[in-house]
């Protein structure tokens, strides 16, 4: 299945309700109205695209409209190329440095760290690469029973050790590890924390300065991962958490669950930080690289 094919299923629901509002639209009338407009710029917002991104693409209808250009291109044509043209086009990768290259996933609780992590190694295996998790959820019930079946079930290598011990000291120990072993992606699955809350934010910094001071540069990639259906409270998560550990990207989990995809178009406007992947089911292979033009024709693709 080519990328644009999932970006496609796994949105079917925003995308379901954003054609079906935007063609009840057009057929209407021949003609544009101010409520069609009015209209046309409800169903965007409640895809929660965003304020700036939907004010751009009514911008374009209207000039589009005014200057008599209807029949040349729709509406979803014109809000599909406002969208590329706002984000860019680009295609999320994972850095890769000489010796392993450590990528931490942070987050609040239960936005799919643990999971992006199994999928991750997943995703640089097929690729040819030898990935380790690390199990520094020592907090959480399940947490690293919860990661050490994924390893089993991917035959990916676990580092993990108790309940209660200190991240920091089993990040340290799986750095040891990835280096003794030609590893070449060691992924960090951290606990689940509130941005607000500074003891935990601290752990973390710590966890992250151990690992940089056993391997050079790590690590090398914090992505910080957001449940879809968060909207725009995932701003002020991207915020705090970038104050503690600088982070390299986001992943956005969840989109197969929501017709709020849209959010994933405020949010790469918003941060001037790249999504990097997104989640679009529970199942090893359901992580891709973000495209934003994919993602966009995804968005409006009329059937
Ligand atoms: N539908 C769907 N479910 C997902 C996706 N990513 C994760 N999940 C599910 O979300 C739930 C939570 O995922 P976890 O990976 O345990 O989340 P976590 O961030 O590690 O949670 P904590 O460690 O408790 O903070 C699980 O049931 C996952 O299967 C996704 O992209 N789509
Ligand atoms: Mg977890």
């Amino acid at each position: 299945m080519g990328l644009f094919t999932k970006f496609y299923s796994g949105l079917k629901k925003t995308q379901s309700k954003l054609s079906t509002e935007i063609r009840r639209i057009v057929t209407r009338s021949p003609k544009l109205t101010e409520d069609d407009i009015e209209e046309l710029e409800a169903a965007l917002l409640t895809s929660d695209m965003g304020l700036a991104v939907t004010q751009r693409i009514i911008a374009v209808v209207r000039e589009t409209y005014e200057s008599g250009g209807t029949q040349e291109r729709s509406l979803l044509d014109i809000a599909q190329a406002e969208v590329v043209s706002c984000l860019g086009d680009s295609t999320g990768h994972l850095a890769k440095c000489d010796g392993p290259t450590v990528v931490s996933l942070v987050g609040v609780n239960g936005t799919g760290k643990t999971t992006t992590a199994a999928k991750l190694a997943h995703r640089v295996k097929a690729e040819g690469y030898r990935p380790m998790l690390a199990a520094c959820d020592t907090f959480r019930a399940a947490a690293i029973e919860q990661l050490n079946l994924w390893g089993t079930r991917l035959d990916i290598p676990v580092v993990s050790s108790n309940y209660g011990a200190d991240p920091a000291s089993i990040a340290h120990d799986a750095a040891n590890s990835a280096l003794g072993k030609d590893i070449d992606y060691l992924f960090v699955d951290t606990a689940g924390r509130l941005h607000t809350k500074h003891n935990l934010m601290r752990e973390l910094e710590k966890l992250h300065r151990v690992i940089g001071d056993k391997i050079d540069g790590a690590p090398h990639e914090t992505l910080l991962v957001i449940d879809a259906s968060t909207g725009m409270n995932a701003l002020n998560q991207a915020q705090e958490f970038n104050k503690s550990v600088p982070l390299t990207g986001l992943v956005i989990t969840k989109l197969d669950g929501t017709s709020k995809g849209g959010m994933a178009v405020a949010i790469q406007h918003e941060l001037d930080l790249p999504i990097k992947f997104i989640g679009l089911g529970e199942q090893p292979d359901d992580l891709h690289p973000f495209s934003t033009t994919e993602y966009a024709r995804a968005l409006f693709f009329e059937e």
